[in-house]
């Protein structure tokens, strides 16, 4: 049975789990996942858990200059059998990032999210869908905790907060800025943060975004833009570095959504859509099975490209932008 928890019920669960812990994000684990996740598991350890990282799939290089973020295994450990797991940022127990035969060894399921998607998995439940990132969760239970907030964790629980703003663009909530100044007083380091999510990119990766940037489509006198990336891109640019290209194309001017439809086989389209917030396009992801926020979005539709974009598109028309 679910049960629903708040920071202090968290530590009052933790009495009851067991010493040794798996902790894990969602597939295509980003900023925020792997950020709360591992400040997370620092602040475990501080109370004597024993914590072991675990996903299924590599995370991106630049994350690696990270602290912690080395630790992350991708097989479960030898010696750990049972255990209880503790999920970060994911939304569905479909997109948990873990080897296969977890669901065998699991005993206990914590879930830490943020996402008004959540399919409500697992035994006990701290989401909050009004919290912009789940690392603003990671820092409540830390201060919850009462363990030290060290400069590793802040700067992990600051890279959470930047990547799931887009660096500050997509919240105006003081809440938001309260728990930063207070990560950046406690010594999370900014450039680092920035280093790593920011300036990893090369030229060739530019000279492809710019190409896709000039097959971008206008609708609605420029207030819906479209971009395809067919299947000649499909390692041309990855999934995250697709989000940063829909980023930066939600910066033009007038418009209200961007959608990128993203080939990934002839079954398969990542859908990821950008609003600036009068409409909410959590909605049109949710009818794909995907989810997210108001303001950014994203599906993976099980369907070609061309039949992707014609039901998104029917279902842009129906908001009257
Ligand atoms: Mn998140």
């Amino acid at each position: 049975m679910k049960n629903i928890i708040d920071a202090a019920q968290f530590v009052e669960v933790l009495k009851v789990l067991p010493d040794t812990l798996i902790l894990t994000s969602h597939i295509n684990p980003d900023g925020d996942g792997i950020g709360s996740m591992v400040a997370m598991g620092m602040a475990l350890r501080q109370i004597g858990k024993a914590v072991h990282y675990v996903l299924k799939e590599p995370v991106k290089d630049y994350y690696q200059q990270l602290p912690g973020v080395s630790e992350i295994q991708y097989q479960f450990p030898k010696d750990c059998q049972d255990f209880a797991l503790m999920t970060f940022d994911c939304s569905s127990m479909d997109i948990l990032s873990l080897p296969n035969g977890w669901k065998d060894r699991v005993k206990t399921i914590v879930v830490l999210d943020h996402h008004l998607s959540n399919h409500g998995f697992g035994d006990y439940h701290f989401v909050r869908t009004d919290c912009i990132s789940s690392c603003v969760l990671t820092y409540e239970a830390v201060l919850a905790l009462g363990v030290k907030l060290t400069r590793e964790m802040a700067t992990l629980m600051y890279l959470g907060l930047v990547y799931d703003t887009g660096r500050f663009s997509y919240t105006s909530d003081p809440d938001a800025f309260s728990v930063a100044a207070e990560l950046l007083r406690a010594g999370g380091d900014h450039q680092a943060v920035f280093n790593c999510l920011y300036r990893h990119n090369d030229l060739k990766q530019y000279r492809t975004n710019s190409q896709l940037i000039s097959q971008i489509e206008e609708f609605y006198d420029g207030r819906l833009l479209v971009l395809e990336i067919g299947e000649q891109y499909l390692n041309l640019i990855d999934l995250e570095e697709t989000e940063n290209l829909i980023n930066q194309i939600a910066d033009i001017r007038d418009l209200e959504i961007v959608v990128v439809f993203k080939y990934m086989n002839q079954q398969l389209t990542k859908l990821c859509f950008r609003s600036r917030g009068t409409h909410s396009v959590s909605d049109i992801a949710l009818s794909f099975g995907g989810g997210g926020h108001r303001c950014a979005s994203g599906a993976s539709a099980n369907m070609d490209l061309a039949s992707a974009r014609q039901k998104v598109l029917e279902k842009i028309h129906a908001l009257n932008l």
